[in-house]
């Protein structure tokens, strides 16, 4: 029984044959990017080209050169992030995903998230993440002895040290320059956020497991990614290429959307529960 109580009254019509395919799938994958969390708050990379993310994109910051020149700006924009997430709550996308991977974990079947997302929403919705292709808000490790870190962000809206951090809410200018911790394994090198900058390689075993993935589905819900940064826009023609039906979910047309099996012009916090319950 996948019915719930956060189901949407407007649920989208689904074509037939797409309904036929979601309800005989037993090995799913859902490919995930930051459109999924944008309902929950999160702002998505293209809104870093306006409002918020103005002063500070993630094309600028989100590289291993902007953090070896300013680690303090680098270290406190990934901190006034994780903030923003703890801030948020995941959304009837997420929890959809999360209901899903448990009915067909209890038909024998499987649902594994691969996702480029590095907020916890999936987890917190309730779904097990086989891959975080580019890491984690809530991972650290030594920049210099790469030993991995303990560090606790806090939330949007607490205080420490009598300043105001910034929420999500607030302009980052106000955002306190915290400069990383210094690494308690070898004492000499900065914690840095466990994140897979551009320019950065994959974590291997992270982007194995989404390939074993893609490779042995039978269907892959492509969710909320714009299907530009490589390899994870290369993903889902995997899933194609080992004849899997790949349905994508995305309220705009992609990279991706030509080469999709089907295209459902919606929200995930719409589309993902009538395609999971
Ligand atoms: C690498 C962590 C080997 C950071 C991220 C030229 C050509 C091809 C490739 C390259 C090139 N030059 C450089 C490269 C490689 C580069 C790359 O692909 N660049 C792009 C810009 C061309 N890739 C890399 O560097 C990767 N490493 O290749 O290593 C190497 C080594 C050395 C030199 C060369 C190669 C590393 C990439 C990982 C970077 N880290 N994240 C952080 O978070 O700070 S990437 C980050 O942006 C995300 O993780 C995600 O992967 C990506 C794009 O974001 P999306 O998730 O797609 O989100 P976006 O905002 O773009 O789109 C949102 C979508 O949601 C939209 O479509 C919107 O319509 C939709 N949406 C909105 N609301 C909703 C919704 N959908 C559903 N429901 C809604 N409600």
């Amino acid at each position: 029984d996948r019915s719930d109580q956060d189901v949407p009254t407007t649920a989208p019509h689904l074509p037939a044959e797409l309904a036929e395919a979601v309800h005989s799938a037993r090995r799913v994958v859902v490919l995930s990017g930051a459109g999924i969390s944008a309902e929950s708050g999160v702002p998505t990379f293209r809104d870093a080209q306006t409002g918020l993310w103005e002063r500070f994109s993630p094309e600028q910051l989100a590289s291993e050169d902007a953090w070896w020149a300013d680690p303090a700006l680098v270290w406190s924009w990934y901190q006034w992030r994780a903030r923003m997430v703890r801030a948020c709550a995941p959304n009837p996308g997420h929890q959809a995903v999360g209901r899903w991977q448990r009915a067909l974990a209890r038909e024998g079947g499987s649902l594994q998230v691969v996702t480029q997302n590095v907020d916890d929403l999936h987890e917190r919705g309730g779904a097990e993440v086989v891959s975080h292709l580019h890491g984690s808000l809530f991972e650290y490790r030594c920049a210099e002895c790469g030993e991995p870190a303990e560090h606790d962000p806090g939330v949007a809206g607490a205080r420490e040290d009598g300043a105001a951090l910034a929420g999500h809410e607030d302009d980052l200018e106000q955002l306190m320059r915290v400069p990383p911790p210094r690494c308690g394994h070898c004492q000499d090198g900065l914690l840095r956020p466990g994140i897979v900058w551009f320019g950065e390689m994959l974590p291997s075993e992270a982007l194995e497991r989404a390939y074993t993935a893609l490779e042995q589905c039978d269907l892959a819900v492509v969710v909320g990614t714009s299907a530009v940064v490589q390899p994870a826009a290369s993903l889902p023609f995997v899933a194609l290429g080992a004849g899997a039906a790949v349905v994508e979910v995305n309220p705009e047309v992609t990279e991706f959307s030509s080469a999709a099996t089907w295209h459902l012009a919606g929200p995930a916090g719409t589309v993902l529960p009538a395609l999971a319950d």
